[in-house]
């Protein structure tokens, strides 16, 4: 195994990462901004280097100070978390050109889907059911024309280079089309260098439900259940479950059995999620992620499997340890994501944290570099904790929830767990009965005057 892991990200995930590598024997870097130093990841890391002041662009996005980082240390692999550096090719490519493992996939997998057309255009020919739409990439207003007359409407322009919700239209008729075109590929260049559009029919109340895969970049591949991730606020996920209340085993198997076929195909290497958009029975490929996500532990607390082990085992040599017979869904998962913004207008909270008491007791997990006296810094993104419940069935891992969010103190800086609170009183909520929009509208109605 790896000696050294230089860990290139912050937060919550640079410690989870730590942890798995602390069971292993593995030494760990923590690298960090100005802003950081005395963040909890760099406490517990064996060695840490400062890479920049605190604008991620000039740190945790700063691939010069990363690599030279991982020189002087000695560090052996390179895990870079989520968001950052760790959907970036080029970065990828780097430090294997460096002799560093990149923890992750190739360099040409995570090219491959962060093109939104090649990655939909791949996997369909892999066997992957997609969202209906255009053949490809539209190039100009007559063809958009055509495959609107054939998609129908109402219809979604996607950029290319976008994906998270990023450079989309809604188009509902025909008078709307050359506008929205035009728009919609002016916007994508600007924003993404590329204006490279397509089209999709849209979905109107789907749920987002995405597969949790690992490939050993030999042909295995195993999945590993679903997560449902409907409950998300401006592409912001707020709630993650897993197993999804909409799903049984039949559709799961067959689902997670397609999807594994077909990256298998491909060899696919290390962590990945699939993501599909889930109505009337019916499963449309959106995108694919080609890193650790935020809310991976839900999955972990079902079957019981370390993914960032995993992720360091088929790094190093390829041998995961888990065969698709062992793997099983065990009861039921829920996490809250915590963030540090008021609960109903979502304004920032970053401050001094003087009064943190996190929640335990069985079946709860929270995943956090939060402690008191600890200063939440400005310039990065609010998810400051996981809280992770697992009961024996959805009902039991509910009653959890809701007294472990009781029990769960930060202050004096705001947090949504007022928002997580309201939900465990909401019957549609404890029905499993949402969908993508289904939690903008709950807020709406929730949030007091
Ligand atoms: C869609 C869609 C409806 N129809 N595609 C938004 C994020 C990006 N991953 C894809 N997204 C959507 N694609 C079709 N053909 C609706 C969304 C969407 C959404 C998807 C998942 C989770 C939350 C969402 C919120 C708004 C819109």
């Amino acid at each position: 195994m790896f000696s050294k892991v230089l860990i290139a990200n912050r937060g919550e995930i640079a410690l989870r990462i730590h942890r798995a590598c602390r069971e292993m024997g593995i030494e760990t870097v923590a690298v960090h901004s100005t802003a950081d130093a005395r963040a909890m990841h760099v406490r517990l890391a064996d060695e840490s280097v400062c890479i920049g002041p605190p604008p991620a662009r000039d740190s945790y996005l700063n691939i010069p100070a990363i690599m030279a980082a991982a020189e002087i240390t000695g560090a052996e692999a390179i895990h870079p978390g989520y968001g950052f550096l760790s959907e970036n090719a080029e970065f990828a490519e780097i430090v294997e050109e460096h002799g560093i493992a990149f923890i992750g996939p190739t360099a040409a997998h995570i090219r491959l889907m962060g093109d939104k057309v090649t990655a939909k255009q791949s996997v369909a020919e892999l066997g992957i059911p997609v969202v209906p739409g255009s053949d490809g990439a539209v190039a100009d207003l007559a063809r958009a024309r055509s495959e609107a007359a054939r998609i129908g409407y109402p219809l979604l322009l996607k950029a290319a280079a976008g994906g998270g919700g990023r450079g989309m239209k809604v188009v509902h008729a025909e008078d709307e089309l050359a506008g929205a075109f035009s728009t919609t590929r002016a916007e994508a260049g600007a924003a993404f260098g590329d204006d490279t559009v397509y089209m999709e029919r849209y979905l109107e109340r789907p749920r987002h439900i995405e597969i949790q895969v690992l490939g050993d970049g030999q042909g295995r591949v195993v999945h590993m259940g679903e997560r449902d991730c409907s409950l998300q606020r401006r592409h912001q996920k707020i709630l993650e479950e897993s197993p999804s209340p909409a799903l049984n085993a039949d559709a799961r198997e067959a689902i997670g059995a397609r999807v594994a076929e077909a990256l298998a195909k491909i060899s696919y290497r290390g962590a990945g999620t699939v993501e599909f958009l889930y109505e009337n029975g019916a499963f449309n490929f959106i995108e694919m992620n080609t890193r650790l996500q935020v809310e991976h532990p839900v999955t972990e607390a079902v079957t019981g499997i370390d993914l960032v082990r995993q992720q360091l085992r088929i790094a190093h040599s390829g041998a995961m340890d888990v065969v698709q017979e062992d793997i099983s869904l065990d009861g039921h998962a829920i996490e809250c994501r915590i963030n540090a913004e008021h609960p109903w207008t979502h304004a920032p909270s970053p401050g001094r944290l003087t009064d943190y008491h996190p929640p335990g007791g069985l079946g709860v997990r929270v995943d956090s570099g939060l402690y008191a006296g600890y200063e939440v810094p400005p310039h990065y993104d609010s998810l400051i904790a996981k809280l992770v419940v697992q009961g024996r069935n959805r009902n039991e891992c509910l009653m959890r929830l809701r007294r472990a969010l009781e029990e769960f103190v930060i202050g004096p800086i705001a947090s949504n767990i007022e928002l997580h609170l309201a939900l465990m009183n909401d019957a549609a909520f404890l029905d499993g009965d949402y969908h993508i929009h289904w939690l903008e509208d709950f807020i709406a109605r929730t949030a007091p005057e």
